[in-house]
């Protein structure tokens, strides 16, 4: 049977002279036909630039026991390619009462056990006058999205359209979620709690805000007396949760894979309390407020993104759908496919804390790195290696000891040759570099393949990432050990004591759907859904507007069993919680248990085409979150679903 996954590689291979998003190994990824203005990714020197580590975020004030910080997204240049050439303008997070700290990605929010963050989130995207500022990628307004044009009776819909419209240029909605937070529902960024940022010309009728905004304003209100001002949002977390590895970024309904794009992310790294470890026993520090970005620190969080550049500097992201699959039409009102939305991007370059292929120096000693992998829809295989060019699958220089996972320590330390990180997961890892003599040079690669990922190995199952440009991350040279490393071996770790969730009192099927187009001789995915089960273990896919079946009792504990109907692996994040992993069980076999490294808390887990992975996760906190494909192509295009804890759940 030639699956519709198979079909599309036929089709981007076959056709001439169509833009491919991916290539067989071997070959830049843009081979046939780069847009125009492409910066050929093979042209920009590799390991150029020292490796950026983000401070932390300096605090504005405290309020009552809680750390107070005002965050805006704002944009600026940055040099994220090699300096020679040009700047590139991006939309990150600062502290508006430290200028200094506007950065992509975002300087790390770094919090305490227990001791709550509050943060206002200002939407600054505006220019020097107070106007607002566009857009910098393509946005396809035909998606069910937030839609500001549609005013409050068509907000965060799908529009009606009698003609094909151009990509939407107004005043961009943001709404920001910490990844991994236990937060309540008014602070968790709902993808319609998001708001405009309070410009002079905002178009008359436009929306200002998403549908929820105004209830999870007054719930704020409520809760803690503060009021939202137009155009920011005030949200509090809790940090009672397990310390882990968190991040923030944007959540805006059917936006999420360009604002995120454009760059608004960071690191949230909560640390002590009884799920952590006293602070000499792994490597260390991270920075601290105003510390030197390139500074000597040996816990470093290294975010792992894909971009693609223009000539001048700027970030390409397409603005067609040809470029995905050749399809260029008919559009609207003809066919059911989005003229602007692709499926999947994938970048031409490697870019690790905003810049593309940097290099690191690192003593003769252990080192603490937080891996993130940002992507929008790229899986990662990261290795490190001595010989940057050799056979993939490569010979491993050296082992990773991964440590902790999304929600904090693993139960014991694993030792792994490979990462494999999937859009959103996080990898706590120690990687030792004392056995290596001064002057040596080690690289951090990626087998990962330049296409969807649908499980397997590099070079067997998959062509892996090209060596030339994808298939490298960044680059270690060893110098001299500067003080005593005084951090525990890492075979010999005592992680903090585990205690894996009870029983169950209810077990649920959910399902990941693709959907086809329906228009005659085409067929390419018009949107990715996630839904339940019939009785006959048949998938009912679902869409975002329809009414909510994901309805956890408040406290209870449940097991999640996702069917994987589609022919490719799927990042699948559940807001509020923190899971463990229970299995995978292909359709047609045995369940077998999770991997070895995803023993601890989870709130990402890779469902595999064809299987059912289960998950176990306890609902604590009462209200309206989400749970979706962190593929953010995926998510923004009905990939995502509301779910409620509690009784009497929203009608939509
Ligand atoms: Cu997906």
């Amino acid at each position: 049977m030639i699956t519709r996954r198979l079909l599309l590689k036929a089709g981007v291979l076959v056709g001439a002279g169509l833009l491919i998003p991916w290539k067989r190994s071997g070959e830049p990824v843009f081979a046939v036909s780069p847009p125009a203005g492409l910066l050929n990714s093979l042209s920009i020197p590799k390991y150029q630039m020292p490796l950026v580590i983000p401070p932390a975020m300096p605090k504005t004030s405290k309020i009552g026991a809680a750390d107070y910080y005002e965050i805006a997204v704002r944009q600026f240049k940055q040099q994220i390619l090699p300096a020679g050439l040009p700047m590139t303008t991006v939309w990150s997070y600062g502290s508006v009462s430290h200028p200094g700290t506007f950065n992509y990605p975002a300087f790390t929010i770094e919090a305490d056990f227990h001791k709550p963050v509050r943060i206002k989130w200002i939407n600054d995207l505006k220019d020097s006058s107070g106007n607002f500022l566009p857009h910098l990628l393509p946005v396809d307004p035909t998606l069910h999205w937030a839609n500001p044009p549609g005013g409050t009776t068509g907000r965060d819909s799908r529009p009606t359209l009698s003609t094909t419209p151009s990509p939407y240029t107004g005043p961009v909605p943001i709404v920001t979620h910490l990844h991994g937070g236990h937060n309540a529902q008014e602070s968790d960024g709902y993808a319609e709690a998001w708001f405009l940022p309070q410009a002079h010309n905002i178009p008359g009728g436009f929306a200002t805000q998403g549908t929820w905004y105004e209830f999870f304003k007054n719930e704020f209100q409520t809760k803690f007396g503060v009021e939202w001002e137009p155009g920011t949002a005030t949200f509090q977390y809790q940090n009672d949760q397990r310390p882990g590895t968190f991040w923030y970024h944007d959540h805006t309904l059917g936006m999420t894979r360009l604002n995120v794009y454009a760059g608004p992310a960071g690191f949230y790294l909560l640390r002590r309390g009884p799920g952590d470890l006293p602070g000499a026993v792994l490597p260390g520090p991270a920075p601290g407020v105003g510390a030197n970005p390139f500074g000597r620190f040996y816990e470093i969080p290294l975010a792992i993104q894909d971009r693609s550049f223009n000539s001048d500097g700027s970030l390409f992201y397409p603005d067609t759908r040809a470029f995905f699959d050749g399809f260029g039409g008919p559009y609207i009102p003809t066919s059911d496919v989005p003229p602007i939305w692709n499926p999947e991007f994938f970048g031409d370059t490697m870019v690790v804390n905003g810049r593309t292929w940097p290099f690191l120096e690192v003593e003769r000693r252990r080192y603490r790195f937080r891996f993130l992998n940002g992507c929008n829809a790229r899986f990662l295989i990261l290795k490190v290696v001595s010989n940057l060019l050799a056979t993939r699958p490569a010979p491993a220089a050296l082992p990773f000891w991964q440590i902790g996972t999304e929600g904090g320590f693993l139960p014991g330390p694993v030792m792994l040759d490979q990462l494999l990180m999937s859009p959103s997961e996080r990898a706590d890892v120690i990687v030792d570099f004392t056995n290596f003599s001064v002057g040596t040079e080690l690289y951090l690669i990626n087998e990962g393949p330049d296409e969807p990922f649908g499980g397997g190995t590099a070079g067997t199952d998959f062509p892996p990432a090209n060596l030339q440009t994808t298939g490298q991350v960044m680059k270690f040279r060893v110098v001299p050990l500067a003080s005593k490393d005084t951090s525990h071996d890492p075979a010999r770790l005592t992680l903090p004591a585990f205690k894996p969730l009870g029983s169950p009192s209810n077990t649920r099927k959910v399902s990941l759907n693709e959907k086809a187009s329906t228009f005659s001789g085409f067929d390419g995915p018009v949107e990715a859904e996630l839904g339940t089960l019939d009785g006959a273990g048949n998938p009912v896919p679902r869409d975002w507007d329809d009414a909510i079946t994901e309805n956890p009792v408040l406290g209870s504990i449940e097991i999640w069993e996702i069917y994987n109907f589609t022919q490719d692996a799927h990042p699948i994040h559940i807001h509020e919680v923190q899971f463990q992993v229970v299995n995978r069980q292909p359709f047609d076999g045995d369940a077998r248990p999770p991997e070895r490294w995803e023993t601890g808390f989870k709130d990402s887990v890779i469902a595999y085409p064809e299987e059912i992975t289960r998950i176990k996760a306890m609902f604590d906190l009462p209200g309206l979150y989400v749970w979706h494909c962190h593929i953010v192509e995926h998510e923004d295009n009905e990939m995502m679903r509301p779910y409620f804890i509690g009784p009497n759940p929203p009608a939509p």
